[in-house]
């Protein structure tokens, strides 16, 4: 069979609401491009095959729009991307694919499937499976499937054989980073992508991975670091060819506290005269003077940092593996050097009670971070959180696969063993209120935007975001 094209698909989430965030928050957060199925795309493209991204969040729902998108681009392979959060609507799509078109083989990559690789084949509307990450190994399948061979000795593929599904365990992690070619943005059909910060940005990330292993994140595996040099070849590419300044860094942990990268990546960027604005997500307790200093200087204007509690014990529980005292100091070097911070914060830990979760809230106004985000903890499948609060029966038996499967309609379950849902999420709509609506940030937010290079369009972001807080129920 020779394959031409292929169609990568991501879906928007479902109802489901997982952190809590009011939805008034959440929907005004904005969306972001999917990097992970750009990456893929970029791989294929280099492999001589045409493809298309379609995000069915910027593209819509309607089915005849979708139907007919297909019937024009004629994919021999739909892949999709799995999240747990969006799964329901990815399988109802991926039911109607299979109905309208049953000659197209459907891959299926991503979160969801890492921690349900059996349980999501096994369902008639997904073909294959490919665990981890996917570009090389969606490449090596494709070629398998062209040649009629058997998918047996494939490294991290799940595939069916008469009737049984087979579970091909993902052994290696793809390693040379840098040979990767860049993200094929060109692919996606919508470009329609904005933050609550920025419209015009685009999402990067110069590492994968992570050294630490919070019980809450499954993003635990070796940490791999591009080389400065390749990052700004790919920057000085947007810059020149797409006219974008913005870049999100979507690191799990980018790596402030590497001062010989940070030089070498900030030396260049000002050698080069590259006139960006860039924000990078990592751990405060990495901060350090001369990296902030550095970065500042090469135009990172934000960080977003996660602290996720004011409670030690609850720090404790995460493996955070950071006290507070650090946090802070890292972000007191941010603001002397003129970062915006935007902090993470958790609510909900099974041993917190009511006074707990309002020291995190307090603690949030106290310290000197500019936006504070809070979501209630929410176990996540393929977790040592979600091992946990299974074992100590704090959930329902395996609360994701239920979700997948229709035994639960219930919202994603939190894990307090003295706080009940509804108490949370008050709890969490008066954090943000508590956080945002109050003169010190106004006043505070005021003198910021009159210091924006556009003021206006800031202020009416800001607006929206106070609007979108003002609708949140007591
Ligand atoms: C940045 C980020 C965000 C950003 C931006 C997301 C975006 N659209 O880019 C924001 C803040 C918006 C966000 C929001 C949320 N996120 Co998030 N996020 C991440 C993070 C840190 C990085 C994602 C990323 O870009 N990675 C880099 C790219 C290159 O890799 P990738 O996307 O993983 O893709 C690779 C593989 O997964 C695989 N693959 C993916 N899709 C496919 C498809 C096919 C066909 C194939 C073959 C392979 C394949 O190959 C890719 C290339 O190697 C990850 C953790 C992580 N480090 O992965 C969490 C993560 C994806 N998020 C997670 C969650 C839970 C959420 C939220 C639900 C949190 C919340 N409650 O608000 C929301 C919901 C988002 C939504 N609308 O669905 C979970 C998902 C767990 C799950 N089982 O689904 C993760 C894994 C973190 C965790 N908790 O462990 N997130
Ligand atoms: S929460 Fe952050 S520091 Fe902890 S394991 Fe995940 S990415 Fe690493």
């Amino acid at each position: 069979m020779k394959i031409n094209n292929i169609l990568l698909l991501t879906v928007e989430s479902d109802e489901i609401n997982t952190s809590g965030t009011p939805l008034e928050i959440d929907s005004a957060r904005g969306n972001y491009p999917p990097l992970g199925l750009i990456y893929i795309a970029s791989e294929l493209l280099k492999n001589g095959y045409n493809v298309k991204i379609l995000d069915l969040a910027s593209f819509g729902r309607s089915k005849n729009k979708l139907t007919s998108f297909i019937r024009n681009f004629n994919p021999e392979i739909i892949g999709f991307q799995l999240y747990s959060t969006s799964i329901r609507n990815a399988i109802k799509l991926a039911e109607l694919i299979k109905t309208e078109f049953p000659s197209i083989t459907v891959i299926a990559g991503g979160p969801h499937l890492d921690a349900y690789p059996s349980e999501t084949i096994s369902l008639p509307c997904f073909d294959i499976g490919i665990l981890g990450e996917g570009s090389k190994r969606l490449v090596n399948v494709l070629k398998i499937i062209e040649s009629e061979k058997t998918l047996s000795k494939s490294d991290g593929v799940v595939y069916k054989l008469n009737g049984k599904v087979i579970v091909n365990k993902s052994i290696h992690k793809s390693t040379c980073f840098n040979k990767m070619p860049f993200p094929a943005r060109q692919t996606l059909v919508d470009k329609n992508y904005s933050s609550i910060f920025e419209n015009k940005f685009t999402s990067i990330v110069a590492s994968r991975g992570c050294h630490y292993s919070c019980t809450f994140c499954s993003e635990i595996g070796t940490f791999r670091l591009r080389t400065p040099e390749n990052v700004i070849k790919e920057i000085e590419h947007y810059v020149k060819v797409d006219k974008i300044n913005n870049f999100y860094f979507l690191d799990s942990t980018f790596p402030v506290n590497n001062l010989k990268w940070i030089k070498r990546f900030c030396n260049e960027i000002i050698k080069n005269k590259l006139k960006i604005m860039w924000s990078v997500r990592t751990r405060p307790d990495h901060i350090n003077e001369k990296s902030i200093s550095l970065m500042k200087k090469a135009g990172c204007n934000r960080l977003q940092l996660g602290i996720e509690s004011a409670n030690h014990k609850s720090l404790e529980f995460l493996n955070k593996r950071m006290d507070l005292r650090s946090a802070e100091k890292g972000i007191n070097i941010a603001k002397k050097h003129g970062l915006t911070v935007l902090s993470y914060f958790i609510i909900g830990f099974p041993d917190e009670k009511r006074n707990d979760v309002l020291n995190t809230i307090r603690y949030a106004r106290k310290i000197k971070t500019d936006y504070a985000h809070f979501s209630l903890l929410t176990p996540i499948p393929n977790t040592k959180l979600y091992d946990y609060v299974k074992k100590n029966k704090l959930m329902q038996e395996d609360y994701w696969l239920d979700y997948m499967t229709y035994k639960t309609d219930e919202l994603a379950p939190v894990c307090s063993k003295y706080l009940g849902k509804k108490e949370l999420t008050k709890l969490l709509g008066h954090a943000y209120k508590n956080f945002y609506i109050n003169p010190n940030f106004i006043f505070r937010r005021g003198i910021d935007i009159l210091r924006e290079e556009k003021p206006f369009i800031v202020l009416i972001k800001y607006f929206s975001g106070l609007r979108s807080l003002l609708r949140i129920r007591d």
